[in-house]
């Protein structure tokens, strides 16, 4: 890894790119996982670098869902298994949720160094290389699942995701919770609950409010998704951004 000084301001954001890039070293990560990220990185310019109040709404939401969940299963791909190894292993762990290797550049080299990567940092249940179920509608490789994971999944938790296929698992019946920096996306408006937000951020925030509700053992409301509109919240993503400009006086 490029050694980047803890003093440097953009050492964080410097420091995720480094992770992806030794991501792609390891055969992990695809070269378009870069470019996903880029984008991704624009739009947390936006929005300050910050945790929005409207991703914090949706975080409650989405850990309320796979709190709830009969059968909730987490979608990894290349990109969420570089940034964020430790934290989707938690969280599997705290949900008792399987992690399931899915991703759209398929090559099953790759697929399998994700599945062994998880594994070495200590995941216990990998699923994703039977792949013996398809998602109606789908043509692309990310349509292959398992069985057993997302495919017979209640609660779907798919980060950096893409739009048609969000929209199937939709169709399909299944809760779709998804973290996507881009509010304009097509994943963020299919998806049931979306959290504007970084995936290192999110994920820490999702951990912490699952751990806080755990701690409450079912106190507070079960349902949040009564009162929740996603896109009344995406609305929100943009007019924070837009305030948050304006404060700043970068906008008028
Ligand atoms: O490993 P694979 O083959 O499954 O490929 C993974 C990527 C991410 C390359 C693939 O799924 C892809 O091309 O995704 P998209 O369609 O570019 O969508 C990725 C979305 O994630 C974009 O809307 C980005 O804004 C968003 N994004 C990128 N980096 C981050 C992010 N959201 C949160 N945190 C990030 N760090």
């Amino acid at each position: 890894m490029f050694k980047i000084p803890k003093t440097h301001p953009r050492y964080e954001s410097l420091m995720k790119r480094e992770k992806l890039v030794a991501g792609i070293e390891a055969g992990i990560t695809s070269k378009q996982g870069l470019i996903a990220h880029g984008r991704g990185e624009a739009f947390d310019y936006l929005i300050g670098e910050k945790t929005l109040n409207s991703a914090r709404r949706a975080t409650e939401v989405a850990a309320a869902l796979l709190l709830a969940a009969k059968k909730p299963v987490i979608s990894v791909n290349g990109n969420v298994a570089a940034l964020v190894t430790k934290e989707v292993i938690e969280l599997s762990e705290l949900i008792n949720a399987p992690l399931e290797v899915n991703i759209f550049y398929w090559t099953e080299e790759r697929a399998m160094k994700i599945k062994e990567h998880l594994g070495k940092q200590g995941a216990a249940n990998v699923l994703g290389d039977k792949a013996d179920a398809r998602i109606p509608g789908i043509e692309h490789a990310r349509a292959k699942v398992d069985k057993d994971g997302i495919y017979s999944a209640d609660v779907v938790l798919a980060p950096l995701e893409d739009g048609d296929r969000c929209e199937a698992l939709v169709k399909m019946g299944k809760k779709v919770i998804t973290i996507d920096l881009n509010p304009l996306s097509r994943t963020a408006r299919h998806a049931t609950v979306s959290i504007v937000d970084d995936i290192e951020r999110a994920m820490k925030n999702i951990i912490s409010v699952v751990k806080e509700k755990k701690e409450k053992k079912g106190k507070g409301k079960a349902n949040l998704l009564e009162d929740y509109d996603n896109n009344e919240n995406l609305k929100e993503v943009i007019k924070e951004m837009v305030k948050r400009l304006k404060e700043e006086e970068l906008i008028s």
